[in-house]
C-alpha cells in the first residue's frame, strides 16, 4: 500500500475505532454498488421507488421534517484566531470543536455500516480538481455523492498519486437538531458534520469542500471557488463564450445555467450550454484569462418552481435516474412539486393524504439530485482538463427594487464593490425566515469561510499587469412594480440580457454611462418578440438616485464591519461612485 492510502486507512481505522459501526464499506462507485445500495434503501424504506414507467430508475427520499436545510446557525469555522474567520461567520476555537464533535461521535455508528466515499471534485484529470474522502454512516449520502461527484475507484487512484485530499467525516446522528453541527478546520483540511442528512450539511464535497474549504485554500494557492452557475452561450456564427454568475440560493442558477432561448433566438440559431448550476473553481491560465471548471458532476437542485415553461432541460434531466428529496406524490407515484403544470398532489412530501391546509405538498426546498450529463444543454467542455474561459462575471440577487435590470461595472474594483454590496432576499435553502433582505456578498455569506475584508482584497488581487479578466456585471431578475408584479418576464428572456452582456465583452453593445456603470437603453437591447409593458422596462432600465445615495451609505456602513481587512481601494471605489451620483443629480 502507497504511503497516501496508508494515511487514508489510518483515519478509518481510526474512525471507525471512535465510531464503533458494525461494517466498513469501501466505495468503488461501480453500478453493483449502486444497485446494491438501492435495494438496501427500499427495503429500509430510505427510498421508495416512483412510476417505473414514467420515471424508471427514480426513487424519492423523505428526511426528517426537522432537517430539510442548510443551518447556518449550526455551521462553524474553527482556526486558530476568531479574526481569522471575520464577523461573517460562526467560530468555534479547534479544541473546543474537536471536544465537542468527538463525544457526538463517540459510538454514534453502531449499528449501521461505515461507508469510505473517496470523490473527486472537478474532471477527473484536471488539474484544477481537487479530492476528498467522505465518511458517512448514511446509504442516502453515498448515493447522492455518487450523482454530484466523480466517486469510488477513479477517485482513489488520483489520491494515490497525489499529495492531499480533504478528510470529511459524517454521522447523521439521532437527526436531532439539538445535536447539528456542520464544522470545517481549514487548517487541517477536514470536515465534521453531525446530526443531519440534508444535501448542504451532509454531501461533504459540496458546499462543505467545493465551497469552504476551497475558498481558504483558494486563498492560499491564488484561485478562486464561487458559488457560481457556469453557462456557454453560442451565437449564431458558432462563437461559444463563457459566463459565470453568482446568486444566492434558489434565485434561479439552475434555470440560468439551462436557459431555452426565446423563439426567435431559436430561429437564429443561438444555443445554451450548461456547465454548472452552482459552484465555479476559476483560476488565471497562461494566457492571463481566468479559466474555470464546475467541480460537481451533478445537480442537487430545487424542485418547486420547475415546470416546462421555467426550465424544459430540467425535467428532462429528471425523468430517469433521479433521486427526488421531498417532494409530494401524484397518484400514480410521480414526483409532484408546486409550480409542476403536470398532475395533481396526492401525497405530501411527509407522506400525508395530500391537504392544503397542512401546506405545500412538496417543501419549498425539495430537491432533485440528478447526474448534469443527463441534461439536454450539458456541455462536453465540461469536462475540459484546462477549464473554459469566462468572458463575463455576473453578481444578482433577489431585489424587488432600487436594483436595475443589468448594469456593467466600470472596472475590476468596481465590479468587486458591486459583488460585495450585494443584497438578496433570504429563501427556504436555509432554515430560518424567508424574504429577509440580506447582504450577501458574491452570494457567498453562508460559504466564505475567512473574513470577507480578505476575501474582497483577494479578488482584487487578480487585477494585475497581464491579467485579462472578465469585465463584470450586476443583474437583477426579481424586480417588482407598485402592484408587486414581476416586472421582467425572467427564464429564457434573461438571453436578451446575457446577449447584451456579452455584446459588451466584444464590444458591439451600445450602453449609457451612468454614476452606477453602464446601463443599456431600450434600443441596446434586442427586444424581438418580447412582450412587456414598456413603462415596466423603462423602470427596470432606469435608476433612482436618492434611493442610491442610500443604498451606497447603507454598503458604507456595512463595509466598515469589516475594519481593517477591508481593501482601502473598495472604499475609494464606493466614495468615488457616491460623488459621481452627487455630481450627476445634485
Ligand atoms: C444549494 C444551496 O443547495 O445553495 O446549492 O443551498
Ligand atoms: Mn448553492
Amino acid at each position: 500500500m502507497t504511503r497516501q492510502l496508508e494515511t487514508l486507512n489510518e483515519w478509518v481505522q481510526a474512525t471507525a475505532r471512535k465510531t464503533r459501526p458494525d461494517r466498513i464499506h469501501w466505495c468503488d462507485g461501480s453500478n453493483a454498488e449502486a444497485q446494491a445500495l438501492t435495494e438496501l434503501m427500499l427495503a429500509s424504506g430510505d427510498l421508495i421507488a416512483l412510476n417505473p414507467s414514467t420515471h424508471p430508475d427514480c426513487y424519492l427520499h423523505r428526511s426528517d421534517p426537522d432537517d430539510v436545510a442548510r443551518v447556518e446557525h449550526l455551521t462553524f469555522i474553527c482556526t486558530p484566531q476568531r479574526e481569522q474567520v471575520g464577523p461573517n461567520n460562526r467560530w468555534m476555537s479547534p479544541d473546543q470543536a474537536h471536544t465537542k464533535m468527538n463525544a457526538l461521535f463517540d459510538g454514534c455508528m453502531q449499528g449501521r455500516t461505515l461507508y469510505v466515499v473517496p470523490y473527486c471534485m472537478g474532471p477527473i484529470d484536471s488539474p484544477l480538481s481537487r479530492c476528498g474522502v467522505e465518511i458517512t454512516d448514511s446509504p442516502y449520502v453515498v448515493a447522492n455523492m455518487r450523482i454530484m461527484t466523480r466517486m469510488g475507484q477513479i477517485a482513489l487512484q488520483r489520491i494515490e498519486r497525489e499529495a492531499q485530499f480533504v478528510k470529511g467525516l459524517h454521522s447523521i446522528g439521532e437527526l436531532n437538531p439539538e445535536r447539528r453541527f456542520i464544522l470545517h478546520f481549514p487548517e487541517e483540511g477536514l470536515i465534521q458534520s453531525y446530526g443531519s442528512g440534508y444535501g448542504g450539511n451532509a454531501l461533504l464535497g459540496k458546499k462543505c469542500h467545493a465551497l469552504r474549504i476551497a475558498a481558504w485554500q483558494g486563498r492560499q494557492q491564488g484561485w478562486l471557488a464561487e458559488h457560481m452557475l457556469i453557462v456557454g452561450i453560442e451565437n449564431p456564427q458558432g462563437a461559444t463564450h463563457y459566463i459565470a454568475a453568482a446568486f444566492p440560493s434558489a434565485c434561479g442558477k439552475t434555470n440560468l445555467s439551462m436557459l431555452i432561448p426565446p423563439p426567435s433566438y431559436c430561429r437564429a440559431g443561438w444555443k445554451v450550454w450548461t456547465v454548472g448550476d452552482d459552484i465555479c473553481w476559476m483560476q488565471a491560465g497562461a494566457d492571463g484569462r481566468l479559466w474555470a471548471i464546475n467541480p460537481e458532476a451533478g445537480f442537487f437542485g430545487v424542485a418547486p418552481g420547475t415546470s416546462r415553461k421555467t426550465n424544459l432541460n430540467a425535467l428532462a434531466t429528471l425523468s430517469h435516474d433521479t433521486i427526488f428529496t421531498n417532494v409530494g406524490l401524484t397518484s400514480d407515484g410521480q414526483p409532484w412539486w408546486e409550480g409542476l403544470d403536470k398532475g395533481k398532489p396526492a401525497i405530501d412530501w411527509q407522506g400525508r393524504t395530500f391537504d392544503p391546509a397542512n401546506g405545500p405538498a412538496a417543501h419549498p426546498n425539495s430537491r432533485f439530485t440528478v447526474r448534469a450529463n443527463q441534461c439536454p444543454s450539458w456541455s462536453a467542455h465540461s469536462e475540459d482538463p484546462q477549464g473554459i474561459p469566462i468572458s463575463a462575471i455576473v453578481f444578482g440577487g433577489r431585489r424587488a427594487n432600487l436594483m436595475p435590470l443589468v448594469f456593467e461595472t466600470r472596472d475590476w474594483t468596481h465590479g468587486v464593490l458591486t459583488g460585495a454590496s450585494m443584497r438578496s432576499e433570504t429563501t427556504a435553502a436555509a432554515t430560518g425566515q424567508v424574504g429577509v433582505l440580506r447582504r450577501d456578498p458574491m452570494a457567498m455569506k453562508p460559504f466564505c469561510s475567512y473574513n470577507f475584508g480578505d476575501y474582497f482584497a483577494h479578488w482584487l488581487s487578480f487585477d494585475h499587469p497581464g491579467a485579462k479578466l472578465p469585465k463584470i456585471f450586476h443583474v437583477n431578475w426579481f424586480r417588482k412594480n407598485d402592484q408587486g408584479a414581476f416586472m421582467w418576464p425572467g427564464f429564457g428572456d434573461n438571453l436578451r440580457i446575457l446577449e447584451w452582456i456579452l455584446g459588451r465583452c466584444e464590444g458591439i453593445a451600445e450602453a449609457q454611462e451612468t454614476a452606477i456603470g453602464y446601463l443599456p437603453r431600450m434600443q441596446d437591447l434586442n427586444l424581438d418578440g418580447l412582450s412587456i409593458d414598456r413603462t415596466d422596462l423603462q423602470a427596470l432600465l432606469r435608476i433612482n438616485p436618492a434611493e442610491w445615495t442610500e443604498e451606497l451609505q447603507d454598503v458604507g456602513t456595512y463595509l466598515a464591519g469589516y475594519g481593517e481587512h477591508l481593501p482601502q481601494a473598495l472604499e475609494l471605489a464606493r466614495q468615488q461612485m457616491a460623488a459621481a451620483l452627487a455630481a450627476e443629480h445634485p
